[in-house]
């Protein structure tokens, strides 16, 4: 332990040794070939500095800190904490001189006072100021002005610089201020730190190893590490939790005798504005501590928590806190004391205060250990009968964690009733980057667009507030992460755009998908001279914009979920989840598809919803057809609202979404001298796996529901 440790303080990370993913040096260049001024101080201000010097070199451009006694150097670019500019930048009363490409210490003084000015002003009209990670971007007078109030806004701006490249020192621009909206950004990592003997080295993970863990020990890549740092930086993650929520053995003692392996991460991430959060285990006043109990409401496990809680922060000032999956698929809980997820909470809670940290407690709760043939116990009502009723008894830095939909990150589900169900509790809503359920990184599934349709959706009608503004008003967005030891990080070198997108629809969930696309396609794919860009980029887009419905298409269909293979979740097995005690039925026999999740007929769940969403669903007639079978069990014939039946419908996407991975592939053949050679072979490989995986899909989807009910293809194609 002791000698890994002081390798990691002897080794100098160099990010730059790994896969670049979006920040290859070619996206530096603009940077790189200015004169660049960085003022303030701070361990986040050495990152820029650092950064900054890194392209500099690279380029042929300067970097400089701080202004002189004689006050600001002449610069083309500055970074500067606002508190970190000499007094006499003061608001400019003449315009400045017109725009060079080499600016004089006039303009360059100009310039940011001008700036400080207009961001005064800004400020002022808004209410608000830059907070702790916002800054504000102008150009005047030949120079780019990046200001902040505080150090991690100064390395967003720097991040916005380099999406932005040369346009970030084209035309002058009044100051722009930027600023996240929600305040916690957050990836779940679910590795394990042994390797499980079912879930291997990280659960669910489709790229390889742990970037954090190897067989039972630290993984010590340093260098890798610190290029993800930088990477989640790059696109505005600020949290990582670094172990699975199933927390086993040994990831229990993370907590207490391994707590110099988190030490280690945190300090590796921490200079890109990252905090490690850790899964612990309820149970650990037991497992680590001796107790008899772990009883929330006992003193004696109340005084564990507090007094591990306070070693974890001499150790690691800047700590997060704790994310608990608790009375979940076999984790302890509080159930076992005849507590509820209040008490449990709370308690953690109460021993992370002091040190202003949270505990991320999880909402998905639920009986899996069901009987199919009991049609009164539905899954998806679950998280909301568990929590809803515990409204306003957490503690304010407790942050109740709610996976997006009612059931387990389907392609397509309802957003969960709970987001609207809790007030008085502060809500993350929970994403799944890894694609444990959407092609495991061997379809190329570009996830944006269902991820979007839910932050954008109004749990209250079209007028109220929408699920982004619940997650920013609460405890922000949190995913579960895709990468892993995989030479292109996420295993398909096209999954790295779901990561990517997560953490810039954290910033701006109003961004468009499209355009998040462009912004991860510009940044990833290196201008060459060779290369038509926007061949590259038009070509992407076919492949990519639509992904997520053509995956839908060739699936399960109309919301009815599952039907893959049990255990590991891959391919197609329409009964594979049917009569086990998970609770995940589609109820298809030779009349109908479905569940009835309604309260006249059905589970009630509907009525979980507030109006208008709790009369939309109920209604056969205004149920979305996405997610007819999700809400209702329908014979075959049934009329859905887009012209066909239930039964054709299942034929016909089936069959399209075959096509459309088919055309998939001819298009990535046509990019095959404008990207990377190792890349392209890697898609190409996926690719492959993606159509015949497809075409599996899309038969034995159709043969079930051909021999089921009977009903031959309107278009005669053949069905088994
Ligand atoms: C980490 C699903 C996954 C499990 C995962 C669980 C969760 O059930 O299949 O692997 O466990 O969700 O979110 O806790």
């Amino acid at each position: 332990m002791r000698r890994h440790r002081d390798q990691v303080r002897m080794s100098t990370p160099d990010p730059t040794d790994v896969h670049p993913a979006w920040l290859p040096d070619e996206a530096w260049r603009a940077i790189g070939v200015r004169r660049i001024l960085v003022c303030g101080e701070g361990t986040l201000v050495d990152t820029v500095q650092a950064e900054v010097e890194r392209a500099a070199d690279r380029y042929g451009g300067t970097a400089r800190r701080n202004p002189t006694e004689a006050g600001l150097p002449p610069a083309d670019l500055v970074l500067a904490l606002t508190d970190a500019l000499p007094p006499d930048s003061s608001p400019a009363t003449e315009p400045g001189p017109p725009e060079t490409l080499t600016a004089t210490a006039t303009a360059t003084t100009t310039a940011v006072a001008t700036a400080t000015a207009q961001l005064a002003t800004a400020t002022a009209q808004l209410g608000e100021s830059l907070g702790v990670e916002g800054f504000a971007l102008a150009r005047h007078a030949g120079v780019t002005v990046v200001l902040a109030d505080a150090p991690a806004g100064l390395l967003y701006g720097l991040f916005e610089l380099v999406r932005l490249g040369e346009a970030a020192f084209g035309p002058t621009h009044p100051v722009r201020v930027h600023r996240p909206v929600m305040a916690r950004r957050m990836l779940d990592h679910w590795d394990n730190v042994d390797v499980h003997p079912v879930m291997g080295q990280v659960e669910r993970g489709y790229a390889g190893g742990s970037i954090f863990w190897h067989d039972g020990r630290p993984r010590g890549d340093v260098a890798r590490v610190t290029a993800y740092a930088r990477l989640l930086a790059a696109c505005g993650i600020n949290a990582v939790s670094v172990n699975n929520v199933n927390v086993h053995a040994t990831e229990a003692r993370l907590l207490t005798e391994r707590l110099d392996d988190v030490v280690d991460l945190a300090d590796l991430l921490r200079p890109y504005a990252i905090r490690v959060h850790l899964a612990v285990t309820f149970a650990a006043p037991m497992v680590l501590g001796g107790l008899p109990t772990a009883d929330p409401l006992d003193q004696a496990v109340r005084d564990w928590w507090a007094e591990t809680t306070a070693r974890v922060y001499a150790r690691i000032p800047d700590f997060g806190g704790y994310l608990v999956k608790a009375d979940s698929e076999g984790q302890p809980g509080p159930f076992s004391y005849g507590r509820d997820h209040a008490d449990g909470a709370n308690l953690l809670a109460e021993a992370l205060a002091p040190y202003g940290g949270v505990v991320h407690w999880r909402a998905f709760v639920y009986n899996h250990r069901q009987d199919w043939r009991d049609r009164s116990t539905d899954r998806a009502r679950a998280a909301y009968d568990h929590f809803a009723p515990l409204d306003g008894r957490f503690r304010d830095n407790v942050i109740v964690q709610v996976k997006h939909g009612p059931i387990d990150f389907q392609t397509r589900e309802p957003v969960s009733p709970v987001i609207a169900a809790m007030p008085g509790t502060r809500l993350a809503v929970e994403f799944q980057v890894t694609q444990e359920y959407t092609g495991q990184q061997k379809h190329v599934c570009y996830l944006a667009p269902w991820w979007s349709e839910i932050l954008r959706f109004a749990p209250w009608g079209d007028d109220g507030r929408t699920v982004a503004d619940v997650a920013a008003d609460g405890g922000g967005l949190v995913a579960v992460s895709n990468v892993g030891d995989d030479e292109f990080w996420t295993g398909h070198p096209l999954a790295q755009a779901n990561l990517y997108a997560f953490g810039r629809l954290c910033w701006n969930p109003r961004l468009r998908p499209q355009e998040v696309l462009d912004e991860w396609i510009d940044l990833t794919f290196a201008p060459d001279a060779r290369v038509d860009p926007e061949l590259l980029r038009r070509t992407l887009h076919e492949i990519m914009d639509d992904s997520w419905r053509t995956y839908e298409r060739y699936t399960a269909p109309l919301g009815v979920g599952f039907m893959v293979r049990p255990g590991h979740h891959y391919g197609p097995d329409v009964d594979g989840y049917e009569y086990t005690p998970w609770g995940t039925y589609h109820f298809a026999d030779r009349d109908g598809v479905g569940v009835d999740r309604t309260r006249a007929t059905g589970t009630g769940f509907t009525g979980q919803y507030p109006p208008p969403w709790s009369e939309q669903y109920e209604s056969i007639d205004t149920c979305p057809d996405e997610l007819l079978l999700f809400f209702h069990h329908v014979p075959y014939g049934h009329l859905l609202h887009c012209g066909s039946t239930v039964i054709q419908h299942i034929y016909d996407t089936h069959f399209e979404g075959v096509r459309e991975v088919e055309a998939m592939c001819r298009r990535w053949e046509w990019l095959a001298r404008l990207v990377d050679p190792a890349v392209h072979a890697r898609v190409t490989e996926r690719l492959a796996e993606q159509v015949r995986c497809a075409r599996e899909w899309c038969d034995q989807v159709n043969a079930y529901f051909h021999r089921k009910s009977g009903i031959p293809d309107a278009h005669g194609r053949a069905l088994h």
